[in-house]
């Protein structure tokens, strides 16, 4: 555990350094409820419309960029894939301190129908069902803003009183001076809703922009406070 005093950012942000510099690895792909694994450590998910770039950013936040499979074509995450810090039994009392979940996208993918039904179902399902789901991260490309199926999830997330929060992503894509006004119209958007975490993260996973943000978050987690 984090000896951490709340109120110094510096040891903080060591502590975080530290805990993302372990190697991270794969666990478990699911591909339906059933399949959870039991609940115990503290999850963080990572959802957002296909291709909006969620497996890009984990790639990033642990700094293996072959961990998470990433593609051009939207639909490339089929199933819940579990990251954990490496070095972990995953029995009894040696759990990981912290699940990255990675989520098929919503919205469009290229496959059938039925499959992407499917992959929103199970996506949807375990959003409102999964008690130790500390975080959702709903990622924005930067260049898109909020569509109507991530006001659906944000909707869903707040009936489920499950804590989310807005991430930004592509940041590369847009102008610095077109960042803040959308990171202001973001806030405006989600002012009123319950279960928005009110701090918006801006991240480029190509440029490596605002990684450490939401490191930060997960460590949190993972750390305690
Ligand atoms: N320019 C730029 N491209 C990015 C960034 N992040 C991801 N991409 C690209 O966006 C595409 C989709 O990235 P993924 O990480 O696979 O997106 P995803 O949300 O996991 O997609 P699905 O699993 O299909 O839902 C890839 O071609 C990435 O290289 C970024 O920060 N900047
Ligand atoms: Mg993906």
């Amino acid at each position: 555990m984090s000896q951490t005093p709340a109120n110094d950012p510096t040891a903080a942000n060591e502590g975080r350094r530290l805990f993302f510099a372990r190697p991270w690895v794969f666990i478990r792909g699911v591909p339906a409820m059933k399949f959870l694994p039991p609940e115990g450590p503290p999850e963080v998910a990572f959802a957002g419309r296909s291709n909006v770039g969620k497996s890009s950013l984990i790639n990033g936040i642990v700094g293996q960029s072959g961990l998470a499979r990433t593609s051009n074509t939207p639909g490339r995450t089929q199933e819940l894939n579990y990251f954990v810090p490496d070095g972990f039994s995953g029995e009894g009392a040696d759990l990981p301190p912290v699940a990255i979940v990675d989520m098929p996208g919503y919205g469009y993918a290229q496959a059938p129908k039925e499959q992407v039904d499917a992959w929103t179902k199970l996506v949807f399902d375990y959003l409102r069902g999964r008690a130790t789901l500390k975080r959702v991260f709903v990622l924005i490309d930067s260049r898109h803003g909020i569509k109507k199926n991530d006001l659906e999830v944000m909707s869903l997330l707040d009936k489920a009183a499950v804590s989310y929060q807005i991430v930004l992503t592509k940041a590369d894509k847009i102008s610095a001076l077109a960042m803040p006004k959308l990171e202001a119209a973001t806030r405006e958007l989600i002012r009123k809703r319950p279960a928005a975490y009110p701090t918006i993260l801006s991240t480029s996973s190509e440029k490596g922009f605002g990684i450490e943000d939401v490191q930060a978050v997960i460590a949190e987690f993972a750390l305690g406070r």
